[in-house]
């Protein structure tokens, strides 16, 4: 019996719970994957006992020489993992990692304040068509601080038309422009965006959350020679633990006047350098965050080091030919797809012609085991609250194993569950075949708490 268990029967219980559910579905919600045994090991150690505000070398508690040492190395592994650097090497490489961002709303809030100050312009992807609530939502803190405006996908192709966007960058003159999506299943044109970024004189911003994993196994095109500042999640394509973080430019070709980094409201103090990563590492600690969370930061580096071995690059062509078998069998089975496939490792269902909406075929399916998200299509006619499409994806599966064939069948599934939404004989039936698959690719085998 683990201690836990002892303790706290009720709460052992419900995460046993928990980890059985995942074990017995089929999570294809595109945001999520499975860390290995050792990332999971790495988060749980004492390390979250201690407090290091501050950077290697300049924390403001002692007792950190170890701390020091943890993050370092994370530091390390991401710069190896994305080929970046901090000193010599070709100039559009000089980029530094900061580890440090709780979650990847806080490394895209640092990122603003570290280029742009409060009510500046910031061009990114409408939420509807594909962006993130962090990429100017109303709702969120990005559109009440920051003026956004958005572009988005064409109604014809649903993909991005980059001659549309350089034109309205030059109408805009926003201070940032913003590239890396929560909902596009085609790949992104990095080049042409750090291009208009420099015609109209914004920084070039990217958030390559979904995509981080696929990027770092050249999967897909690599954002790192065109933009100014890159953050991403650590938790999904790229399998480590939930945290995010975020990669700089050391040279700012903008210099910003931003009154947090320039220090107006830290009492004089702050970055007043030209180094734009020293300017993020500003506006993440103190700007943003307090006392990292070093259990989570030792676990990034463990998560990196997987990354860098060549099994994951093989992970990382699995997860799009999965996607891409996935997307085939959905459109056999009548299931319109938004710009008709996927280059990445989602695909975004438009069930408009089904008759289902996008949360009648979530809940559906969740009643099989079969986890996805209720998403809007670009210029879906419904609310966020039940719109037209789902949101489906291959990350999670790919690491248990699964591949090409069964992903066929899957989709054939999935089709079948929405095409028959209250037929309870197809359910039962998906049912079983949903737990002989699971069955089929043990996950977290033996593991009770
Ligand atoms: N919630 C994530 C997603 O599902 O895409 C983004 O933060």
């Amino acid at each position: 019996m683990s201690l836990l268990s002892q303790f706290d029967p009720e709460m052992s219980e419900i995460i046993n719970n928990e980890i059985n559910r995942q074990r017995q579905g089929l999570e294809m919600i595109a945001s999520e994957n499975f860390v290995s045994r050792v990332v999971l090991e790495a988060m749980g150690t004492p390390l979250t006992n201690k407090y290091s505000e501050g950077y290697h070398g300049h924390r403001y508690y002692r007792g950190n020489q170890f701390i020091d040492d943890s993050e370092s190395l994370a530091i390390e592994r991401a710069e190896k993992l994305f080929n970046v650097h901090e000193g010599e090497c070709e100039p559009e490489r000089i980029m530094k990692a900061n580890v440090q961002p709780h979650a990847g709303s806080q490394a895209n809030m640092a990122a603003y304040m570290a280029m742009a100050k409060p009510g500046d312009k910031i061009m990114a992807m409408d939420l509807a068509h594909g962006g993130h609530l962090t990429h100017g939502s109303p709702v969120n803190f990005s559109g009440s601080l920051f003026n956004f405006v958005h572009y988005g996908v064409e109604k014809e192709t649903h993909k991005l038309d980059m001659e549309k966007i350089r034109t309205q960058a030059k109408k805009e003159k926003p201070r940032i422009i913003l590239a890396g999506y929560t909902a596009y299943p085609r790949e992104i044109d990095f080049k042409a965006f750090g291009e208009i970024a420099r015609e109209v004189g914004a920084y070039f911003m990217v958030d390559m959350a979904h995509i981080a994993g696929l990027i770092s196994a050249g999967v897909h095109t690599d954002p790192i020679p065109h933009a100014d500042v890159i953050t991403t999640t650590t938790h999904k394509t790229l399998r480590g633990p939930r945290g995010a973080m975020i990669l700089s430019k050391i040279e700012d070709r903008l210099q910003p006047p931003s009154p947090l980094i320039r220090g107006e409201r830290q009492g004089g103090r702050g970055v007043k350098s030209k180094n734009l990563a020293k300017k993020v590492d500003f506006a993440v600690f103190p700007g943003m965050q307090g006392g990292p969370l070093d259990h989570i930061i030792s676990a990034k580096a463990v998560a990196f080091a997987e990354a860098l071995r060549p099994e994951f690059k093989e992970y990382a062509k699995q997860i799009v030919a999965n996607a891409k078998a996935l997307a085939e069998s959905l459109t056999k089975n009548n299931i319109d797809l938004v710009s008709g496939g996927t280059d990445n490792h989602l695909i975004l269902a438009d069930l408009t012609k089904t008759g289902a909406t996008g949360k009648e075929a979530s809940l559906a399916l969740e009643e099989v085991d079969i986890y996805v998200n209720k998403n809007m299509v670009p210029y879906d006619t419904r609310k966020p609250m039940n719109p037209s499409g789902i949101r489906i994806g291959t990350p999670a599966l790919t690491t248990r194993g699964f591949n090409e064939t069964e992903m066929k069948e899957i989709g054939k599934m999935i089709a079948d569950i929405i095409h028959n939404i209250n037929d309870e004989s197809i359910k039962e039936k998906t049912r079983k075949r949903v737990k002989e698959m699971a069955d089929a690719h043990p996950l977290y085998d033996g593991l009770v708490v």
